[in-house]
């Protein structure tokens, strides 16, 4: 069985195998969640993010981890909120469902997801937070292979909401 685990803090921090990035379809780095990585993690991701060239939208790639304590980075472009009627959550699920997959194929066993697109990208919080617990729910009860997904919540109403939809779902269950 696979576990999933909220936590509140700084993603470039949790030590596990594969961390996510919520890149750009430039992999150029940015502000968020990413510049935190390349900060934490050194110039080596930034070199094998200009070798991959880019990502689009919803996809995801993998480089090095550089100096920080994971042993890979999972980059994946999370959809820019434009209202909700242009694919916003298909493309939202994609990123998490297409970094799992990534994971998987590559003997990796446990992953740190960041709340995707909810910062620059603009996405409702609580929509983003559905659109990604169910996405993991649905791919961990089909697909072997992962130990641990964490959500790695920086803000508080990220991790409340988080905790809160966890909740509701173990109640169902
Ligand atoms: N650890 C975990 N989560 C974090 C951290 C951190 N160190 N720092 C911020 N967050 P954002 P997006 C949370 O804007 O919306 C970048 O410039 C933050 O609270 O990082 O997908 C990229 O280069 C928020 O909930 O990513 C792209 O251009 C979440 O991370 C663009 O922003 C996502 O916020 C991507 O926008």
């Amino acid at each position: 069985m696979t576990a999933i685990d909220v936590i509140k803090g700084d993603i470039s921090r949790i030590e596990v195998d594969a961390i996510v990035n919520a890149a750009n379809e430039q992999l150029a780095g940015g502000g968020g969640v990413d510049g935190a990585i390349h900060r934490a993690g050194g110039p080596a991701i930034m070199e094998e993010c200009r070798q991959i060239g880019g990502c689009p939208t919803g996809e995801a790639v993998m480089t090095t981890a550089g100096n920080l304590p994971a042993k890979k980075v999972i980059h994946t472009v999370g959809p820019i909120w434009r209202g909700g009627n242009q694919n916003e959550a298909r493309l939202l699920a994609s990123c998490y469902r297409q970094s799992m997959e990534l994971a998987v194929k590559q003997n990796l066993y446990t992953i740190a997801f960041p709340n995707i697109s909810t910062g620059v990208y603009g996405y409702p919080k609580e929509e983003a937070a559905g659109v990604a617990i169910k996405t993991v729910r649905e791919f961990i009860k089909k697909k072997k292979g992962l130990e641990k997904v964490m959500f790695v919540c920086f803000d508080e109403e990220n991790y409340r909401l988080y905790k809160k939809v966890i909740k509701e779902w173990k109640q169902t269950e």
